[in-house]
């Protein structure tokens, strides 16, 4: 069970910072450390850095961050924390939920201390901005992304889906895709949505249909999440990530909210990255919807979710054929479906579009 952290009397650096933060004694369902597990590699890399430091370091997991203020679990605490002088030089928002650090607990402060990030088995991480944008990481260590879209008119959008699925493709991660709202649309548009999604990713992806307002489906996108997995939702704000995960657990524990400012540096209701634990199933990370997700360097990922098509790409009689027009071109010529050809070109060229804009000297 985690101890809430002491009360203390001392002061520290963050002093101000703290009061404005949620009170860790108030949140519900934070994964308890038996839940999450460390792998081989971080253990040993923890054995390490707790050799050097002279064994005051504890195994410690970030389960959420609140305006990049990490919260962490141990085996038997849960505690905010700063970084390490040394961390510090660098940039904080480095650390992210999921990810698996060495941390101290100095007996005069409120606060924890971070010494090390541990490497990362897998990283889910989005590019900023266009081409010359800066990597961001939504989460550490993540099993499987669930993209979530609403099904209505206007929101439903296949290309960004099987754009979300090649970025957790190209991390490693697998990917489900929860079409929500279900109510608010007929069962022909709902089937024919479902129809698109599976002709576009085949089986790369589970997809689940829910309607949280109804109770529909839900036991679906909880059969994605089994016990012993990490699971973060994907979407733009409003799609109903958290909705859904309220739905999940069975209470109002996240904020929701009316569709707002859609834009990522608009008014989201969520407004903190945070692992919800399902208890009965895995764990889920909850976080700000997303409005871009620009493709840079994500080929494998691509090939991934369209191996055949990229298998016949690679015996295009031009090298860089663009699969549009070219003669010898394997893709057109190939026994695969349109929409999926339309997709994986359009994918394809806005990657070699962004790659040539990352540096001009670089000629792919
Ligand atoms: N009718 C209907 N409305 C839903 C459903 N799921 C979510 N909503 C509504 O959609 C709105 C947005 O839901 P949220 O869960 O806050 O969306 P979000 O994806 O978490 O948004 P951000 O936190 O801003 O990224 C809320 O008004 C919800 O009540 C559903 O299945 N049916
Ligand atoms: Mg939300």
């Amino acid at each position: 069970m985690a101890k809430r952290p002491k009360k203390s009397t001392s002061r520290s650096s963050a002093d101000g910072t703290l009061a404005v933060l949620p009170a860790l004694s108030h949140l519900s369902h934070v994964p308890r450390f038996d839940e999450l597990h460390a792998s081989n590699r971080q253990r040993a890399a923890f054995d390490r850095v707790q050799e050097r430091s002279g064994g005051d370091v504890e195994l410690a997991c970030v389960v959420r961050l609140d305006r990049g203020f990490p919260a962490l679990v141990t085996a038997d605490a849960l505690f905010r924390a700063e970084f390490a002088a040394k961390l510090t030089k660098g940039d904080n928002s480095r650390v992210a939920v999921g990810d698996w650090v060495a941390a101290r607990r100095p007996a005069e402060h409120d606060m924890g201390l971070i010494e090390e990030i541990l490497p990362r088995e897998s990283d889910i991480a989005r590019w900023r901005g266009k081409s010359r944008g800066e990597k961001q990481t939504l989460a550490a260590n993540v099993d499987v992304v669930i993209v979530v879209q609403a099904l209505l008119p206007g929101e439903f959008d296949p290309e960004r889906i099987v754009r979300s699925a090649v970025i957790a493709r190209d991390c490693g991660a697998d990917v489900a895709v929860v079409l929500t709202k279900a109510d608010r649309v007929d069962d022909a548009h709902r089937d024919s949505a479902v129809a698109q999604i599976r002709e576009l990713v085949g089986d790369n992806a589970a997809i689940a249909v829910t309607s949280s307002e109804e109770g529909r489906g839900i036991d679906d996108v909880r059969a994605l999440v089994p016990a012993g997995t990490i699971a973060i939702v994907l979407g733009e704000s409003g799609a109903g990530k958290s909705t859904l995960l309220n739905a999940l657990l069975g209470q109002e524990a996240l904020e929701t909210g009316e569709v707002r400012e859609r834009d990522d540096a608009g008014r989201h209701t969520t407004v903190c990255r945070r692992m919800v634990s399902l208890h009965d199933a895995g764990i889920i990370v909850d976080e700000p919807g997303l409005r871009s997700l620009p493709l840079v360097g994500h080929e494998r990922g691509l090939a991934k979710v369209f191996p055949d098509i990229a298998e016949a790409a690679s015996t295009c009689k031009f090298r860089d054929c663009t699969h549009t027009h070219e003669p010898g071109c394997a893709v057109l010529g190939g026994p695969f479906s349109p929409a999926r050809v339309r997709a994986y070109v359009a994918l394809a060229s806005e990657m070699r579009a962004n790659a040539a804009g990352l540096d001009p000297d670089i000629v792919l």
